[in-house]
């Protein structure tokens, strides 16, 4: 349940499928701001930095907001600086507009680690943990020419503009299918985080080019949409769609060909390695040598997807 706004710092925060923990005992108190509740990409973030917390003797609150912005990330943001946490974790919504809500936790000499995305005044942060992006959106480039022979109408659907992941993997995506001379680029349309409209944009997008080759949703509910709009056209065998994540919905219409790649993140990695930073930074007052961290990819196929070294990657709810 999202507690956002309702200022129950430390009290409660969101619970998951991988237990509470990290909520108790006399250890540093951190909070964990993510960037939406009810995306299981940070649901999994969660559950690995409950796993760290929980192990180092550190108490974990974790918030969120209800829409992937800023204007409702921000007072969670203010409500979690107020309480005066020993750090702070946080997946800022906006690359500018969350850049002033962390100057002030910074400013009040809370150490801020940004997990998956950034904001254009980065070097405030302790730390930065995430996916190589502009890797990532190349690997989906890639993926989708190679399910299209390298020909067609390729669309891209992310989430909107000023999102530091969504729109470096966008960068990558262009960067790879520009080497193609015959795939033609029908350039990007952005759904603000529904799957619904992410549906809706593909099923127009077909009924203008009903020859579409390959989709790329260039994160969750992007290619969940994508892979409902694809299944409801009835037009799964004319049109790839890689995804950027691996939720179960995802995983689910991989296996049942709606969706053909996934490019899945390591959240538990980003959240289990944000918590082992902040307290080590809070332990012995020293700054990380490496203030990027970089996580990995897995790519999962209708063909690995149960293989326990893929498996283990799915996200969880
Ligand atoms: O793709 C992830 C995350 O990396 C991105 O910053 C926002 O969307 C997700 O949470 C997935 O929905």
């Amino acid at each position: 349940v999202a507690a956002a706004g309702t200022g129950a710092v430390f009290l409660g925060g969101l619970t998951t499928s991988c237990g509470g923990g990290g909520g108790e005992g006399e250890g540093y108190r951190l909070a964990l701001i993510v960037g939406v509740t009810g995306d299981e990409f940070y649901t999994t973030m969660e559950c690995g930095a409950r796993a760290a917390a929980r192990k180092l003797g550190a108490r974990l609150n974790v918030q969120g907001p209800e829409e992937f912005s800023p204007a409702a990330q921000t007072p969670i943001l203010n409500a979690v600086v107020q309480s005066n946490p020993d750090a702070i974790l946080i997946a800022p919504t906006d690359r500018t507009a969350m850049v002033g809500p962390i100057q002030s936790a910074v400013n009040q000499d809370i150490p801020v680690v940004l997990v998956d995305t950034t904001i254009e005044k980065e070097e405030i942060a302790l730390a930065r943990i995430s996916s190589d992006n502009v890797e990532g959106g190349r690997m989906a480039g890639e993926a989708l020419a190679e399910q299209i022979g390298g020909k067609g109408k390729v669309l891209l659907i992310s989430v909107k503009p000023g999102i530091s992941t969504t729109d470096q993997r966008k960068q990558g995506f262009e960067e790879a299918i520009k080497q193609y001379p015959d795939i033609e680029y029908l350039g990007t349309e952005y759904c603000n985080d529904d799957p619904t409209q992410a549906a809706s944009i593909t099923t127009s997008t077909l009924q203008a080019h009903p020859d579409l080759a390959g989709i790329f949703g260039a994160n969750v509910f992007s290619g969940q949409g994508a892979g409902t709009g694809v299944r409801q056209a009835g037009k799964r065998d004319q049109v790839s769609v890689v995804a950027f994540d691996a939720s179960p919905t995802q995983v689910e219409d991989l296996r049942r060909g709606n969706l053909d790649v996934l490019i899945a993140q390591h959240p538990n990695d980003i959240g289990r390695r944000g918590v082992q930073i902040a307290v080590r930074y809070l332990e012995s007052g020293e700054e990380p040598e490496n203030k990027q961290i970089t996580t990995g990819f897995t790519t999962v196929t209708r063909d690995n997807l149960d293989a326990p070294e893929v498996e283990r990657y799915l996200y969880r709810a």
